[in-house]
Parts: C-alpha cells; structure tokens; sequence
C-alpha cells in the first residue's frame, strides 16, 4: 500500500500551508473585536504602590482599563502547576502565587499589572504606555547563583531561601562508595543554557462572551486546547468547562511554550465577559522574548566512576534549576521525572544518585521546550563520557560500547524501564556514514589548512508518551496522560478521524491518515484528521514529549481495531460467509476462498441504511477509543559530529553531521527525517549560537532578533539522517517519538567535536567564536607553559 505506514508521502496540510491558506489565531476576526495591550514592568522585582489608569481611560478608543485588583475581585485564581514534586524531607513544593495580572508585587520584566482594551491595536498599545504605575523597586536576583546566595532577595514569602524544592532520586550512600572505590573518577561542571522557544507564530488569543448563552470562546495558539480548557475552568474560574469553547486552530509551531496557559489567555477571556466585548491579543515578539515560558538553564556538577576496565561504577549527580518568577504548568517535572530519570543514558550503570534544587529567580518562567529535560540529561552524560574516555585515554566510541545496555527490558536505576534497542547497531551506523575510522587522515589534511578539526558522538536516549497514567500520577502529575480518538466512516466510505493529539507543524494530518490508510486499503485523500477543537473532539491531553504518534496514534489504532471489527461482522452478513474468512484488503471486505466481495463505501451505506445489518447491531460506523500506554517508548541514538575550527578567529564550521536513530516503526519516513532535520537545527542553535541572557538587574539582554542569534540555514551542514529501528514493544503500533531527538542528541555531539578540536574540555554552550577563540589561546598558553 503505497500511502500507508512507511510511505514517504507528502504532507497533507502543507498545500494550504505554503500557499498562505494556513488558518492562525490572528487570522480569526470577530464581529466587534476589540484589542487588548497589556501594561508590563519595567523592573525584575519590585511592589506595585500605585496603578493611575485615569489618563489611559480617557484616551480616543478605550473601552476599558483592568487590574490584578479586579480580576481577583472577580473570583479569578492564580495560575498553577499542574505536577506535586515532594522535596528530600517530605515537603510539598513551595508554590508562590502568580496571579495573572500581578496585585502587590512584580516578579520579573514584563509581569502584567494591568491590560487596556481599545478599539484598535495602536490605541490599545497607547494607552497602555499611559497608565501610571509606581513601583517601589526591590533587589533582584536574576540568575541560579544570585537566587541561592546567603543575601538573596526573598521572591515568594513561602519559599525561603527562594527554593522551590530540594528533591533527590537514587541511592545516594552506594553511589558515594562506588564511586571511592573507583579506579577512576571524571567530574565536571557543566552548565545548560537558557533558551527562548521562538516559534515562527508568537502567542495570540481572541476571546468571546455570549451574553446570552452565557457562552465563552476562545481561540488560541495552544498545544493542548482540552488541558487549556479544564484548567481554565476548574482552576482558574474563568468560565465553567461545558460553557467554555477551547479552539487551536492552525499554530506555526510550540516547541513547548505554548502548552502553558498563560496570563494573557485567561485575561483576554475575563476581559470578553468584562466588556461583552471580543478581545484580541497578538504578542509581538518582543514581548514574547519576555513572556514566553524559557527552557533549560541547568546548573550541575557531576562525578562518574569507572573500573579499570572502563566500566561505570557509580554517577552522582548535583543540579540546580531555574524556575523564574513562578512554577509555570510543567515545570517542575522537567528537572526531575524527565531529567534524572533519563541520568542512565544507554548504559548500565549499577549506582546512580541524582538531587536537583529548583530555585526561583527574578527572570520569565521556564518550563519545558523541546527536550523538556532529557536535552540537559543527555548533556550530562555524554559530555561525562566523551571527557572520561579523553581522560582515561581511551577511545569514546569503545568506552561507550563497554557501557551499552545489551537486555531489554533493563530496569535502570532511576525509574526507567527500556523496553528495546540496539545501542551499539546504531553507533556502528553513524560511525560507518560518518568514516570514523577516516577522521585521523582528515585532521590531518586540515592541520595543513591550519585549521583544528575534532569529531564528537553523543549516544542519546529519551523518553516520550509519558505515561501510565496511574504511574505519573503516583509521582505527583495532576493529569492523566493517556490520548483518545474517535474514528467515523460516513455512509459514502469516507473517514474522519478526532483526535486529542494537536498538530503545530508535525504532519499529523498525514502520518495519522497513513495509519487509516494502511489498516482498510483506503485512499489517503479520503481519511481527514480533525483535531483542536473542544467542541469536536470528545477530549484529548494535547501534543507535548513526542506522544503523538506513540499514544495519539495507538489511539487511533485501538479505534480503528473496533470499526474493523464491526466491519467484519456486516462483510461476513451482507457475504453469507463466516467472520473468520473476512478480511479487509485495499479498500474491499473479501471472503477468502471466494470470488465474493464488496467495495468499501457498501460497507458504510450499509450500516447507516441498517436495513440489513446482523440482528441486534446497533446502526452506523462510529467508534471512540482511550489508550493509555503502559510504558514510555525510548527513542536512542548515535549523533556524530565533524568541525574545523579555525584557530585565528574561533570560528567553528560543522563539515559534517551524522544521524543514526532507533524511532521504531516508522510511519512516513520523510516526515520524521524532517522532525530530525529540525530538532538537530535546534540543538545546533543551543550549542552554538543561542542564549538568553538577563543582567543582574533582571533585565533580558537578548531580548530580540539583534541579540539572540538563531541559526540559519548558512549555519548548518546537509544532515546525513540514518536508522536502526527496533520495534517499541508497549505500543500496538512499535513506533517510538521522533519530534524532539534531534535536539537531545545533537548539542553533546557538537561540543564534544569542539572541544576534540581545540584539545580544552571546559567549553560552554554557545560555543560562541569568541569563547573558542579564548579557549584556544588558553590551551595554547597552558601548553607553551608546560
Ligand atoms: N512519526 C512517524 N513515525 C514514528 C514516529 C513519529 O511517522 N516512528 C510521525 C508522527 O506521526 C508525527 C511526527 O512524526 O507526524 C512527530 O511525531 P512524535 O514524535 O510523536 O511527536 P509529536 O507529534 O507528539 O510532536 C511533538 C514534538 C515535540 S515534543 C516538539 S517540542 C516539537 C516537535 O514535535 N515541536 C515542533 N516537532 C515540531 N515540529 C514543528 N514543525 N513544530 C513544532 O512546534
């Protein structure tokens, strides 16, 4: 079947994509739309003493002028975190509240205080800058090392200290003496930068009361629109969940940042009941560098043992994280269930101990972006094993292949159960596409150029679909994280499928099709994906960790496995033969052993005509399926890197980038190879290029496109993109996540061809020109000196 599962086909979506017919939230306009601008601080940590909105109220266009003061007057809560972390001594987290307009006291630059709804975008931005606010400011702390020091700013009263949680994983006392008895110890410090998510589409939100249905719309740039709804609802008390419509229509891309319900959602959905007015809010982007939910920003020191013959005998490992102001949606599972759990990497490792202080600081909230966790995780551990190999002089390749995890299932010690792989099969491919065994001979021929060339490997692995749902809620997650589907064949034999998962740019609209498509020989044209819209869809936990296709689709499949079966049951009637001699086979319902069939849409009018279905069958061909899987699925991999760096300038130029990854069954082999493509640019960009970086004052330093360099296409190599596939064995389908591996795998990969190449370990990411270049002159000098 040339259009179902393994097809490359095309996408789907991308023709009203690229030819600008693509429907986004700022497309959306409403009758009577209004606008919204929202009033934001200046300054990372002070108290509001005064709001004077008179000036603004009597502008041209303004409708209105609202503050913290009314909204939570109205009754409206303070934004949550949707996963309970218990600290070392049995604490629960210490929550500081957020509300979305800030009432006493602002937290960071660009906290709302208040928002102006006007009749147009520029009246609205103008009164905005008219309303007087008076601030009392107050010291900042702005990073980790400023949040923990002994004279730190208190941010939230009940956080002492500014921390969140002190939460610990492992077995701390057999780790400490595995790692004394070690015939070598590696340690490092090592730190993950943070990121600003940057998708092509900023955040926008348009809301809508109905007076009379008492009736609330809301059309947003989310991920997860069920999850936005329910938390809107039973948390926020924004409006009741049946009176409450969550849309997501096409979104240019998340990343991660838009699964959070943020401030301006919930305001813009006030502000609608407030004015009886719709009301718009498009974030510039600007103000999405200072609003957006941040990733990363890891503080961590990490010591690995090893035995003589190179086989690891303990890691222990301390980090810090940064929150920001406020525990944003997810945040605070990210630096634990999807960091330290993922500490093992591909290897055996018979001790592990893992504790993480979260820490707030006076910057935007950080939360998941793409990696959530398991970027900073496979840092950490490939950076340790790359650095021990160099230390131990042993080669990378070999001390990893000591090290793999050679029997599935293998029960690591930090939770995780892998359930499949081939670790070294696909270490083998990447060496064999990147001529490992060739680079001697290339670094030579650049030395001759006077250029220094390195190569490094990061052997990955992560968890997607995160689940059970029981699991994850025994470890502190608010929700379940199971997906559903409903599949409907119309009486012409055309198919809908609802699903809860969101597509922002992963193609599901295709590959989810596929799987129609393969399982009943139909058309692809003729199966149509319909998902973000709570209205539609029955209900859905949303698109996030690269679950779609693990959990989203194995949805689907289990619905699919029970429109299959009522399709047998009317084939074998209409047929007059048994279920067992029925199959379905492109696009036909035969009996084996017979010339007899019938065409696929027969089936559909038959069961909506009903006039001659089994005895006692209920009519038509609708059916509704939960899935909830019983393990995460672990995509792994091999990612090698060559660079040249030229020692004059510490320019590094990637020559060559090698992808080896184990994605079980693969559904559309170029969509996922496009998945790889841009999450490798992603970790290209956090190990090269990008950082967000706030001055002591809390101010963000790199708050638009003049200062936070993204890459672009003149920074990348063309990827070589391979696979090693072994099938998941805890879904129906065996397809493991491929959305985020790219940018997990690739950042460790790159560092450690840099720092092959320069001969000094000590590099941080952005690997900037002049970082590299300092490095060089260091080494240099340190060489001269010895
Ligand atoms: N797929 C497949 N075969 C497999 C695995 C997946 O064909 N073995 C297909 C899936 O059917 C889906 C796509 O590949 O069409 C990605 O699937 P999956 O890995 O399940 O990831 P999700 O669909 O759940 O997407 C989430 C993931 C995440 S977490 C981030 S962050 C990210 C990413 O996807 N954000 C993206 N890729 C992105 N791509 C775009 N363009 N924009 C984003 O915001």
């Amino acid at each position: 079947m040339s259009e179902g599962i393994g097809a490359p086909v095309k996408r789907k979506e991308d023709k009203r994509f690229i030819t600008g017919k693509g429907k986004y939230t700022d497309d959306i306009r409403m009758e009577n739309q209004a606008y919204a601008a929202f009033v934001r601080s200046p300054h990372a940590h002070a108290n509001v003493t005064g709001i004077n909105a008179s000036a603004a109220e009597s502008m041209d266009g303004v409708i209105a002028v609202l503050d913290g003061a009314q909204l939570t007057g109205d009754g409206i809560g303070n934004i949550i975190c949707g996963w309970a972390i218990t600290s070392k001594d049995g604490s629960p987290m210490n929550m500081g509240a957020w509300s979305a307009l800030a009432t006493d006291t602002v937290r960071y630059t660009g906290d709302a205080v208040a928002v102006v709804v006007a009749e147009s975008k520029a009246q609205a931005r103008a009164a905005a800058e008219a309303v007087e606010v008076t601030y009392e400011e107050l010291p900042v702390a702005a990073s980790i090392e400023a949040a923990v020091a002994d004279d730190a700013p208190q941010i939230h009263e009940n956080a002492p200290g500014n921390v969140v949680y002190d939460w610990e994983i492992g077995d701390s006392d057999a780790t400490d003496a595995a790692l004394a008895g070690a015939a070598h110890v590696t340690e490092m410090d090592i730190t993950n930068n943070r990121l600003a998510p940057n998708a092509m589409e900023t955040r926008a939100a348009i809301a809508t009361y109905d007076e009379a249905e008492d009736h609330y719309t809301l059309y947003t740039t989310s991920q997860n629109p069920h999850v936005a709804r329910l938390v809107l609802s039973a948390f926020y008390a924004v409006a009741p969940e049946h009176k409450l419509r969550v849309i997501a229509p096409d979104v240019g891309g998340g990343f991660g940042s838009k699964i959070y319900i943020y401030p301006e959602e919930i305001v813009c959905l006030w502000a609608s009941m407030k004015t009886k007015r719709s009301v718009k809010w498009t974030s510039e982007r600007s103000e999405a560098f200072l609003t957006d939910a941040h990733g990363r920003d890891h503080i961590t020191k990490a010591r690995m043992g090893f035995d003589a013959d190179g086989k690891i005998v303990g890691f222990k490992v301390s980090t810090k994280a940064n929150f920001g102001a406020y525990m944003s949606l997810f945040s605070s599972a990210v630096p634990t269930y999807l960091y330290a759990t993922l500490l093992s990497g591909t290897y055996d490792i018979p001790n592990i101990y893992c504790e993480v202080l979260g820490v707030y600081t006076n910057t935007v909230p950080v939360d998941a972006y793409r990696g959530a966790g398991r970027p900073e995780a496979s840092f950490v551990v490939e950076r340790m094993m790359e650095t021990a190999a160099r230390e131990m002089g042993k080669d990378p390749a070999e001390l990893r292949n000591t090290n793999f995890v050679r029997e599935f299932p293998y029960q690591t010690q930090v939770i995780m159960n892998y359930d499949s792989g081939d670790f070294e099969g696909n270490m083998r491919q990447a060496m064999g596409a990147a001529d490992w065994a060739g680079f001697a001979g290339r670094k030579a021929e650049a030395a001759g150029r006077g250029k220094l060339r390195g190569i490094g490997m990061a052997c990955y692995i992560e968890a997607c679909g995160i689940a059970p749902s029981a699991a994850v809620g025994s470890l502190g997650a608010g929700v379940g994280l199971w997906e559903s589907a409903e599949v409907r064949v119309n009486p012409v034999g055309t198919i809908e499928v609802l699903t809860g998962s969101h597509s922002h740019g992963q193609g599901h609209e295709t590959t989810f099709a596929q799987v129609v498509a393969d399982r009943f020989g139909v058309p692809l044209d003729s199966v149509q994906i319909v998902h973000g819209d709570t209205d539609k869809v029955q209900f859905g936990m949303g698109t996030y960790g690269s679950r779609s296709g693990p959990v989203g689709m194995s949805a689907i499949f289990k619905a699919l496995d029970k429109v299959e079966a009522k399709v047998i049951k009317i084939g074998a009637h209409l047929l007059e033969e048994p279920e067992d001699r029925i199959s379905i086979e492109d696009g036909q319902v035969k009996a084996s052993g017979t010339n007899k069939s019938l065409d696929w849409h027969e089936i559909g009018l038959a069961a909506y005509t009903a006039h001659n279905l089994p005895d006692g069958m209920e009519p038509g061909l609708k059916e509704g399926a939960f899935y909830d899987p019983e393990n995460f699925t672990f995509p792994m991999g091999c990612f090698i890197a060559e660079v040249e760096v030229d020692p004059e300038t510490g320019v590094t130029d990637i020559v060559k980038f090698v992808a080896s990854d184990d994605f079980g069954v693969i559904i559309n082999p170029m969509i996922v190879e496009g998945q790889v493509h841009g999450g490798i640019a992603q970790g290209i960009g956090q190990a090269m290029l990008e950082e967000v970086v706030y001055d002591g004052n809390g101010q963000q330093l790199s708050g638009s496109y003049m200062d936070y360099t993204m890459p672009r296409a003149d920074d990348l190599p063309s990827f070589v993109v391979e696979h090693h596939n072994t099938k998941c064995t805890t879904n129906p389908l065996g397809v493991k996540g491929c959305g985020e591996a790219g940018a997990i795998g690739s950042p460790p990969a790159i560092i450690n061809a840099i720092t092959d190449a320069i001969g000094n370990n000590d590099l941080s990411m952005p690997a900037t020109p002049s970082k590299v270049w300092a490095l060089i002159q260091s080494t240099g000098a340190k060489i001269a000196a010895e």
